[in-house]
């Protein structure tokens, strides 16, 4: 960055509190004017000068030999005409004659001529500022880096401070027409001297720009923003806003920026509870205008309200879709229902990102992401399977027909029960819709689940799964099975 010192005439403010009052009479205009009417406000405003360069009295002074081009670099802020150029000199006992100029900058270092001043013969004992006329070119570009530069034909002083590296260059050249462009070959130092340009900042016509329109919902009746991103080549001043959301058109009154986006951009972020009938179409535009009271709009944007809220409607199915599960936990996010007889939990109002899941006696069976967006009915196919085991006596020697196989979550407690089932002929259990987990099986010696035979875990993983065998080696000698097959049948070993 150089050094800058930039001196404002006319305060941003007095453009502010002109502009609220314009605000006034422009609403008034919005009032009368339909929403379809095209208008055009201009106003103009007088263009008052504006500086850049150092208009600080250096703390430091040297004496410059003549004959030596003097260069300073700073970064010109607006576009515009060069009126003048101001230095602070001082009489070092000679008169000679200097004129300034200014140059635009190539790679950090002064290169085309942009224009150039009057001459002026230094006065004997003079020791103040010294504003030289622009009397060729001077057309100056926003933001862009320039050389202001001092040149006699003999010795006076200069004042100075330390500035960035490389801001100051000197090149030896014999007084005469300023060369164009810059002899290359200066000396460069990290000092800035007392010289700055006056200059009249071009009038401002052109329009604020918009970009990211938006609202954030749809949903009749919720709060709704309505956001339009605004720039311009200057700076942006406010805006207006007008919607038909209440049923008639209406326009707000202008309302003053006071949160910049940057130095030229801001947000117009309006909030409004949005109608509450379904399928409205609420429209919307905003109008903004720059600092030199030059306007734009966006136009009419629009969205149409939307129901709050959907039925979603989710049956709980085990993994081949047969059979409806009851008793199952269906969260919706953190809202939870339990399945009903036909394996369904129903909800309205539901819009939006949905997490699902489905807890089947302790265990995850479903997790499911969905959108709702439209009333919704969803099979929620579970990890939930149908599985075979074969129960064997103590000596594996035959089967067991009717055996009371029940398959718990946990302890073999009655809290814990998933499912029971006896033993077919071939000494079979079938047991249906059992989460995938690790499940506690237990064999019992009789109806009345008093005498437990054998007792062991075995891990459930797909369906029609057939699991190994279970063997019932306990409390088998003091159980008087009646439904034992002592009938050894060689095909079923
Ligand atoms: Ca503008
Ligand atoms: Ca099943």
């Amino acid at each position: 960055m150089n050094k800058t010192n930039i001196t404002r005439r006319s305060h941003p403010r007095e453009g502010f509190k002109l502009n609220r009052k314009l605000a006034c009479i422009i609403s008034i205009f919005f009032l009368l004017l339909s929403q379809f009417a095209i208008f055009q406000i201009v106003v103009e405003f007088g263009a008052a000068p504006d500086t850049f360069g150092y208009t600080t009295i250096g703390a430091s002074q040297t004496s410059i030999v003549g004959n030596q081009l003097r260069a300073t670099k700073f970064t010109c802020p607006k576009s515009g005409q060069a009126d003048s150029i101001t230095v602070y000199i001082k009489s070092y006992g000679y008169n000679p004659k200097i004129k300034c100029a200014i140059y635009a900058d190539n790679d950090d270092y002064p290169e085309n001529l942009v224009g150039y001043t009057e001459e002026w013969t230094l006065t004997s004992g003079w020791d103040g500022w010294k504003t030289f006329n622009i009397v060729s070119g001077g057309q100056l570009q926003a933001n862009m880096v320039y050389w202001l530069v001092y040149w006699a034909n003999n010795y006076a002083y200069l004042k100075y401070d330390s500035g960035d590296s490389g801001q100051h260059v000197y090149k030896t050249v014999t007084y005469d027409g300023f060369p164009d462009p810059f002899p290359s070959g200066g000396g460069k130092k990290a000092q800035v001297y007392s010289i700055y340009c006056t200059y009249t900042p071009s009038a401002d016509t052109q329009a604020p720009t918009y970009s990211n329109i938006a609202t954030n919902t749809t949903l009749a009746g919720a709060v709704c923003q309505f956001s339009v991103l605004w720039n311009d080549n200057a700076n942006v001043s406010g805006y207006i806003f007008g919607t038909n959301n209440t049923g008639t058109w209406q326009n707000e009154t202008w309302v003053a920026f006071s949160v910049f986006y940057n130095s030229t951009a801001a947000w117009s972020n309006v909030t409004k509870t949005l109608n509450s009938t379904v399928d409205v179409r609420v429209e919307w535009t905003v109008w903004c205008n720059d600092t030199s009271n030059n306007w734009n709009t966006t136009g009419t944007q629009y969205l149409t309200t939307t129901p709050t809220g959907y039925a979603l409607n989710l049956r709980v199915m085990d993994s081949d879709l047969s059979d409806a599960i009851s008793g199952a936990l269906v969260y919706k996010d953190s809202d939870v229902k339990v399945s009903d007889a036909n394996g369904w939990a129903n909800w309205t109002e539901v819009s939006g990102s949905i997490q699902i899941q489905v807890k089947y006696f302790g265990f995850w069976v479903n997790g499911t992401s969905i959108e709702v967006t439209s009333d919704t009915t969803l099979y929620l196919k579970c990890n939930l399977f149908d599985i075979y085991v074969k129960v064997l006596p103590n000596n594996q020697q035959g089967i067991l027909y009717q055996a009371n196989v029940t398959v718990y979550n946990a302890s073999s407690v009655e809290g814990n029960k998933i499912h029971t089932a006896l033993t077919n002929q071939s000494g079979y259990a079938s047991l249906l819709n059992l989460p995938n987990n690790t499940l506690t099986f237990t064999i019992y010696g009789g109806p009345d689940y008093s005498i437990v035979i054998a007792n062991v875990t075995r891990s459930v993983t797909s369906d029609e799964e057939v699991l190994s065998a279970i063997v019932c080696d306990q409390n088998y000698a003091d159980v008087d099975i009646p439904w034992e097959i002592m009938i050894y049948v060689s095909s079923q070993s």
